[in-house]
Formats: C-alpha cells, structure tokens, sequence
C-alpha cells in the first residue's frame, strides 16, 4: 500500500496555505499529484486520474510534452532569468512577433506578465493610460460583467462577476457590470445560445448612468469559462463591439481561457468573428508548462502611447513586473505556438468538438442536471442545489469523479470539462459515462 500523502508530513501540510482550496477539507483527505504525462495524472496511490480540465484549462497539449521540456532546459543553460526593464533578450521579441500571427489583423502589440490575473490589471491600466494620453482623463470607469472572471487582482476583482470573489475583500476600483447572458430558455443548447444579443444593449443603460466620457473600457470572456462555461448568444459581441465603436470605448477579450485552440480557433475573436482592441491570453501560451500572461493591443493603442512630447528615454508606461518575458516562458512559448501548428492542434479541437458536444448533451436527462453548455472543447453543467447548499453538489460530484478516476472541476453551481485537445473518442465516452455515474450517485 502506498502512502497516499506521497510522504509529505502534517507540519508541511499545515504549512501551505492552499489557493482556491477548501484547506480545511483538503488537509483531512488530502489529494495529492506526484506526476503527469499525456493526458493522466498520477496521484500518490499510483492510480491513474484523467485530465478532464487540461490542469487548470492550461494543458491543452496533455503533460511531459518533450519539445517544451527541452526549450526550458536549454533556455536555463543559456540564459536563466535576464531584467527586461531597459533590457532585452531574443525569446521576448521572438515570441512576441509569434503570437501576433495567431491574433487579428490589427492586435500586433504584445506586453508581458506572468499571469492572467495580472494581465488583467495590466490591459484596464493600458485602457486607462491610453485615454489619458488623449487627452480624455476623465474616461476610467471599467466595465465588467456579471459571471465574469478576470483573475483575483484588485482590477480584475473589481470587475469581475463572481461575487464570493470580491465579498471578503472591500472597496475595488470605479466599475460597473453588465448582466450575465445566461437565459434559461437557452437552456440545453449545444453551441451558441440563440436567445440573448440584446443583453449587449445594458452597455447603453451604463452609458446613460455614467456617460461615455467617464468609460474607459468594457472587459468580458467572449465565452465566460471559470463560472461554469457560458457560450456567447449568437450577435452578442459583435452588438457589443458596436456600442463600444458608437461610444469610444474600448473593448478587451480576456481571452486567458479561450485563445490558442479550446474554441477550436486561433483565439474567440476568430471563432466569434468580433474583433476587440485588446486581447488578454495566459494558460494555453505555455501549455501551462510556465507561469507566463500577455496583453495583446491595437497598434493605434501603443502608437498613443509613443506619440509623446516627453524625453525620448522617458517611459511611456510605468508598468511591467520582474517576471514579465521571462526567459523560461518565452522559451515554454515559443515551444508550444510551434506545437499548436506543427501538430495542427486545431483541427485535432475541430475534430473531436462535435463528438464531445453530443456526448455531454447525452447527459440532459441526468438528475439534477438543469442546463449544459458547451463550445469548442470547453462544457459546463449547471446543477440544481440541495436547499441551502447550493456549493455542496457539484463538490460531491466531482469528489465521486476523483474516486473514480477523473478529474473535472467545480465551482458555484457548476461542473465544468476543459479537454485536452488530443482526447480520444473512447477517453470522452468514459468520462462521459463515470459522470452520469457521479450524478446518479449524489443526487
Ligand atoms: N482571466 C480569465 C478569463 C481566467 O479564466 C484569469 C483571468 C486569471 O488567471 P491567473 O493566471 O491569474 O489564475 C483566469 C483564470 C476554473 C479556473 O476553474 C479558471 C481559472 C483559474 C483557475 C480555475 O475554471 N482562470
């Protein structure tokens, strides 16, 4: 029998203050990982558990990938960290001409961070920095949406719809939301919702409280992902793009989720065919393989920044942080931008998106199962709570799941299944399975 703690002692479990972690749970039946490669997990009893979140939606690629192993270890033999203030190394120029070919014509301006909460922060600053250098400071208001994540910084929680996120933490920034466009007569629709553009319409009631030249910048997932995966209604961001144009108010993708293949595209604005001016990506950049996060900006929007009067060694935005194009990252980067070609993971998203779409619709009838949704390779389950415990079922579901060998995750009310992009059919049909079997279980 193994040790299923992996050896690690009460004191160092007690030491570690879990993230978005139940610590007190965890800690009286810990979970623990000791390896990953593919698709599979390995926890400390030596079972195999199947990815069914690609990590934390960063993983598309499965784990061990070799070529990205490798670029990390020769990149520390060569070059293990380097300022990148007021200096620079190849991998960051090289990686970030290489994620403009995968962004819209028109978003070939990239800046670097080390996550997605902190591109968030980052593109609101941009938004606010790029109003004030035209003269218009009085545009900063930040306009977020309900069932919006945008990471646990006090930006992006500011505008961020997921009230447990920001209750326990006090006065954010000046902000606003839009409702959230999940409707229930879209209830069980695979792909796009057909019900809802109108939604983009609150935008003109923000609009009339706080007047456009108070606004800045309205921030949304074009497919909402951590709060349990809500597919754009079909017309919504592009009306939404159109009362940005309308209003002079620019709008930011946190494509952090979304961009490098889950929607079977190169980002959302491609799969949705709305195009914002900034674009926020993480997670999938690296394969999760390294801490990395950037935004991705319209020309124009750092051509504002650079038409300045003041001294040319003067900087144009005192913004960055010490770990912003890390060499290891853009090494882990640039890796992974030639595995997404190379191994032509899109289509492989392409592929399998349709068998994925019916499989997890088969469960409509499932107990307690009120709503699924899915696009591309990303689904959420909505389930209706026990009364008063409306957290306590999806937990139960997917402490079931874990026993039975898969990892999904919860949140809210929600399950939700971020698949590698390399999934088999035979891999969808028995997750698929176990968690009918999991539902059944705790119903
Ligand atoms: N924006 C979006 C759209 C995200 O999904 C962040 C920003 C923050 O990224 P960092 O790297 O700071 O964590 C995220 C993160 C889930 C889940 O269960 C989702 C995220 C993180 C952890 C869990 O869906 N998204």
């Amino acid at each position: 029998m193994k040790d299923p703690n992996a050896g690690i002692t009460q004191k160092q479990l007690d030491a570690y203050w879990m993230p978005f972690t139940g610590n007190r749970q965890f800690k009286s039946d810990p979970r623990i990982i000791t390896a990953a490669d593919g698709c599979y997990y390995t926890d400390a009893d030596g079972r195999q558990i199947f990815d069914g979140l690609s990590g934390l939606w960063t993983c598309g690629f499965g784990h061990n990938i070799k070529a990205i192993n490798q670029a990390i270890a020769q990149q520390a033999e060569r070059l293990d960290f380097s300022p990148t203030f007021q200096f620079g190394h190849q991998g960051a120029f090289e990686l970030a001409e290489r994620i403009t070919q995968f962004m819209p014509p028109g978003l070939d301006r990239v800046f670097f961070c080390g996550s997605g909460s902190e591109a968030a922060d980052t593109a609101l600053k941009i938004a606010r920095g790029y109003w004030r250098a035209k003269g218009q400071a009085s545009k900063t208001r930040l306009i977020g949406r309900a069932k919006g994540y945008h990471g646990v910084n006090f930006g992006g929680i500011s505008v961020g719809g997921i009230s447990g996120n920001r209750a326990s933490f006090g006065e954010g920034i000046a902000s606003d939301h839009l409702r959230h466009t999940w409707l229930p007569e879209n209830a069980f629709t695979p792909g796009l919702p057909a019900q809802g553009a109108e939604r983009a319409d609150d935008l003109l009631d923000l609009i009339a409280l706080h007047d456009a030249s108070n606004i800045a910048a309205v921030i949304v997932e074009p497919l909402a992902g951590s709060s349990g995966v809500f597919p754009p209604p079909l017309g919504y961001l592009k009306r939404l793009r159109k009362i940005c144009d309308d209003h002079d108010i620019l709008l930011i993708f946190d494509e952090v989720i979304t961009a490098f293949g889950r929607m079977g595209a190169n980002t959302g604005a491609e799969a949705f065919g709305v195009t914002p001016d900034i674009i926020n990506v993480a997670k999938q950049l690296t394969n999760g393989a390294m801490p990395m996060g950037a935004v991705v900006v319209d020309r124009r929007i750092y051509d504002c920044f650079m038409d300045t009067k003041a001294p040319h060694y003067a900087l144009e935005v005192p913004h960055g942080y010490t770990y912003s194009a890390h060499p290891l990252a853009c090494a882990a980067g640039l890796a992974a931008l030639k595995i997404l070609e190379d191994e032509q993971m899109i289509e492989r998203v392409n592929a399998i998106a349709p068998i994925f779409e019916e499989s997890i619709h088969q469960l409509g009838n499932a107990p307690q199962v009120v709503d699924i949704r899915n696009y591309g390779l990303a689904g959420g389950f909505t389930l209706s709570p026990y009364e008063g415990e409306p957290l306590r079922r999806p937990f139960e579901v997917a402490m079931s799941m874990w026993k039975k060998g898969f990892y999904v995750r919860y949140g809210g009310d929600t399950i939700q299944l971020g698949l590698p992009f390399v999934v088999t059919e035979q891999e969808i049909s028995s997750l698929v399975n176990a968690l009918g079997e999991s539902l059944a279980e705790c119903a």
